[in-house]
């Protein structure tokens, strides 16, 4: 299992998270998504690897960004 950190910027509401866990669930592997709206910081846990562009994308399909 690996587990990555990531900061995404734009999310206000609790909206905003439910869009950015349903796009990175859909992502292949990924077994949980958590969000924490204050901060920003999404921890994604999945079977294997992400690499980071296929969570930029999912991020981006929600309507946010991942913080470089
Ligand atoms: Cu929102």
């Amino acid at each position: 299992m690996a587990i990555s950190t990531y900061t995404v910027t734009g999310m206000t509401c609790g909206h905003c998270v439910a869009s950015v866990q349903k796009e990175i669930g859909k992502i292949d592997g990924v077994t949980g998504v958590d969000v924490d709206l204050a901060s920003g910081r999404v921890q994604v846990e999945s079977a294997a690897p992400l690499t980071d562009a296929a969570v930029a994308a999912a991020v981006d399909e929600a309507g946010y960004q991942v913080a470089s």
